[in-house]
């Protein structure tokens, strides 16, 4: 059947996500929750999916025995085998407990920041016992409410300062690991630090080992900021800083939504989705999303299949734009190419500016050009809408 999902399209799941039991600022869960092993037999029914992500908390418990930890991470591994799962991501949750209640790298208390710099260890050596070569950092609570609160340059230095650390500490055990930063502009803080996938580019190229860092922009994360994720992500590519990326949806103004993947904007999703084929995107492709609130456990099921098909599914729609013979002819009609006149510029020397200074420019003819984007926008609308 076209659009089923295999191991090869690379298609993830963290545990909070098919695990999510619908709890939400304003009400209980609707949900039972799941044990790591049983959300594993549940991405095993929903078929096609490559690999399962965790914070350490969602694996083991903060406050587990060591007991109950290795009984839990032997059903978990026992589970990862039987339905041919792997790890493909770990993170640490430095958002839940109340001691991060001021952040955890940012936080004004310096117990606080030591005991996130260990929890982040330890959460470092449990994704390696599984396998996982990603290890991502979302700064939940870094931020504030009040700027009176925080210096932000020595924020961004006591973030600085933790992923140095933990970069160095992953060399020194050998754990292979790449960093991916995810921003989010707001919520649960009211000012989060590095709220854009912008903020952290600028911010890689400060660390110690900038070639261990890359990005993982989230969808909903820059639409809530108001922007365009797939130039977020563009950039993030040619920076070659496209470690991981988190798919789901967003209505624009609204709190983080987490949507299933196209649920609320199939057009920016359709251009992301080329953006990334276009690009040969080889990594994980993970839905950080969850279900409604009113779901039942088939219908996170439905859920997670429905991520992947309309992934699937606008794979194949960028495939047929590309391909698209009127969507060609348009793209003749807007690129006026002249290699002559980039070469001019596109490495200086005193002659090229000599002549370009030179140069006559015709501004009236230049103005009249046509560019027929609403007879493309249209065009790559009906592609979407299959006519
Ligand atoms: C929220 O979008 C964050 C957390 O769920 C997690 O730390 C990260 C991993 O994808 N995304
Ligand atoms: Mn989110
Ligand atoms: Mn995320």
């Amino acid at each position: 059947m076209p659009f089923t999902p295999s191991p090869s399209d690379n298609f993830t799941f963290g545990l909070w996500t098919v695990g999510n039991t619908g709890r939400d600022p304003f009400g209980e869960p609707t949900r039972p929750r799941l044990s790591p092993a049983e959300i594993v037999e549940l991405l095993g029914e929903v078929g096609g999916v490559r690999g399962v992500n965790f914070h350490d908390n969602d694996l083991i418990p903060i406050d587990a025995s060591p007991a109950e930890s290795r009984q839990i991470k032997a059903d978990f591994a026992r589970a990862l085998k039987r339905h041919k799962l792997k790890v493909a991501m770990a993170t640490t949750n430095l958002f839940t407990d109340p001691a991060f209640k001021d952040g955890a790298f940012t936080s004004n208390d310096a117990e606080v920041r030591a005991y996130a710099i260990q929890k982040t260890m330890r959460g470092m050596d449990l994704g390696a016992e599984f396998g996982a070569k990603i290890y991502v950092f979302w700064g939940g609570r870094e931020g504030t409410e009040t700027d009176a609160a925080k210096d932000p340059i020595e924020s961004e230095a006591r973030f600085r300062r933790a992923i140095d650390f933990l970069c160095d500490y992953s060399r020194s055990k050998n754990y292979g690991y790449r960093f991916a930063l995810e921003a989010k502009p707001n919520e649960p803080r009211g000012h989060m630090f590095f709220p854009t996938t912008g903020s952290y580019l600028a911010f890689i190229a400060t660390l110690k080992h900038p070639g261990m860092v890359g990005v993982n922009p989230e969808v909903a994360h820059e639409h809530m900021a108001g922007l365009n994720f797939s130039h977020a992500v563009a950039q993030a590519l040619a920076a070659n800083k496209l470690f991981h990326i988190d798919l789901n949806d967003q209505q624009f103004g609204r709190y983080d939504q987490d949507f299933r993947f196209g649920a609320a904007d199939i057009k920016s999703a359709f251009f992301l989705v080329k953006l990334l084929e276009d690009n040969a995107y080889k990594g994980f492709r993970h839905f950080d999303a969850h279900a409604y609130r009113t779901s039942d456990r088939k219908d996170v099921i439905e859920f997670a299949r429905g991520c992947m098909r309309t992934y699937l599914i606008l794979k194949d729609k960028a495939r047929r734009w590309n391909a698209d013979p009127e969507v060609r002819r348009l793209q003749r009609t807007i690129r006026r190419d002249n290699a002559r006149l980039d070469e001019l510029w596109s490495r200086y020397s005193a002659t090229s500016a000599a002549a370009l200074s030179r140069r006559e420019f015709d501004r009236q003819a230049m103005a009249a050009r046509p560019l027929p984007y609403e007879r493309l926008d249209q065009r790559t609308m009906e592609i979407l809408l299959g006519v």
